[in-house]
């Protein structure tokens, strides 16, 4: 059963010069294909619904700076085990705990500015599709 997952590039893979090397990685996995793109900086309502859970923990204003600093580029990737798949690519959360290999493991130091968002469940899909998506939910 295909899957959609929602992806964010961070504004530091945006600021950095990262983009292409992520999307290269994403898109280089077999059948899986973009399935809606867009450059654009994060407004703050927008980050409160996709952040809630984090609402109240003491590295959320801070994210939500940083998060907003930039241009990211939010993308549906659709495919096999897209969901599992890209988190795999992406690494843990923690950049110094994902393996090497893994985006976070190669290219990012701090948790903060950790580059790359990815859905972790097929309900979170869903629920950020629209946030970011809503003709594409
Ligand atoms: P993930 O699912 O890997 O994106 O991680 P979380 O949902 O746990 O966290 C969301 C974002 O909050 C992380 F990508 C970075 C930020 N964060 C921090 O800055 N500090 C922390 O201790 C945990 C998360």
């Amino acid at each position: 059963m295909p899957q959609r997952t929602l992806v964010l590039l961070k504004p530091d893979a945006v600021a950095r010069g990262l983009v292409g090397e992520i999307l290269g990685r994403i898109e280089r996995k077999a059948g899986w294909r973009l399935a809606a793109m867009e450059l654009r900086t994060l407004d703050q309502a927008t980050l409160e619904q996709h952040y809630a859970e984090h609402v109240g923990k003491p590295f959320y204003e801070p994210l939500m700076r940083f998060m907003s600093s930039g241009p990211s580029v939010a993308l549906i990737v659709e495919g096999e085990e897209v969901i599992e798949g890209v988190r795999a690519l992406a690494g843990k959360t923690n950049p110094l705990e994902a393996g090497p290999g893994t985006i976070r493991g190669d290219f990012a130091t701090i948790t903060r500015e950790n580059l790359i968002h990815a859905s972790d469940s097929p309900a979170s899909a869903e629920r950020e599709i629209k946030i970011f998506f809503p003709a594409h939910a």
